[in-house]
């Protein structure tokens, strides 16, 4: 089945939750007194009916008979970095497709600091677990993240737009990408993007629920969607925020 199909894309866009922020970021991100609890993010997924949510390998297994009630699909993030790691540019595989095909995962989420000192490690697992994945049908969706002590401004658009493109000859399905500063720059990014599906990050919590809605609506007008997470449920009204996006599509 196409990536389309299985994720239930409606023109070609999508939206997806993001929820691996417990290792990358740690507590601090789970500012309301639900966020932390992945049972909720879950719920959330279900009762907007969006196209997926990203999921670390211990709240995969811990929560696999919900998930599977649910019928929700689910992206593996399948290498993470902690905040305390000493090295920040470098992150490590956490789960094999072994793993994603005992849990029945749709894809497979993987970072990649470009720009890093390890960039050629990252760049050799991604391509083997791609590989892997591709022959079980499961797909991969690549976080292109330019990082590193060469890399003045991540959300440069010449820089987004090389990671960008780096990605799509890796042979990955799907991008996730940083916005750039401007919204309008996305178009730029894309264009030198082919056959590979392209979702943004919604980045820190903006205090102004209108502004990240206006945000979001451009950026799913310049692309596939959103694989967005503080912007939502960092929020009490989380679920209304994911239907008003929903609505962009
Ligand atoms: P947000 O929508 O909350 O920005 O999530 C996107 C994401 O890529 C997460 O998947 C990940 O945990 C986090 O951002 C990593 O961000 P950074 O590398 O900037 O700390």
């Amino acid at each position: 089945m196409s990536f389309s199909k299985t994720f239930n894309l409606k023109n070609e866009k999508g939206i997806f939750l993001a929820y691996d922020h417990g290792i990358e970021h740690g507590v601090k991100d789970f500012i309301n007194n639900r966020a932390h609890n992945p049972q909720h993010i879950l719920d959330l997924t279900y009762k907007s009916q969006i196209n997926g949510v990203v999921l670390t390998p211990g709240v995969i297994e811990k929560y696999i008979k919900e998930i599977k009630d649910y019928e929700l699909n689910t992206i593996l993030k399948i290498n993470s970095k902690s905040l305390l790691a000493e090295d920040q540019y470098f992150s490590g595989v956490t789960a094999s497709i072994d793993f994603a095909l005992k849990y029945d995962v749709k894809a497979i989420g993987y970072t990649i600091y470009f720009g890093s000192i390890r960039e050629h490690e990252m760049i050799e697992t991604f391509c083997m677990l791609k590989e892997e994945a591709k022959d079980h049908g499961i797909y991969t969706v690549l976080w292109a993240y330019p990082r590193g002590k060469n890399i003045k401004d991540d959300k440069d658009k010449n820089t987004i737009s090389y990671a960008a493109r780096i990605g799509m000859e890796l042979g990955s399905d799907a991008l996730k990408l940083k916005i750039p500063h401007q919204i309008k720059d996305i178009e730029e990014i894309t264009k030198h993007v082919h056959r590979t599906y392209v979702f943004f990050a919604g980045g820190e919590k903006e205090n102004k629920e209108e502004t990240f809605l206006k945000t979001a609506k451009e950026v799913i007008k310049r692309s596939n969607g959103m694989i967005v997470g503080r912007n939502i449920w960092q929020r009490e009204n989380a679920l209304d925020m994911l239907n008003k996006i929903k609505e962009f599509i």
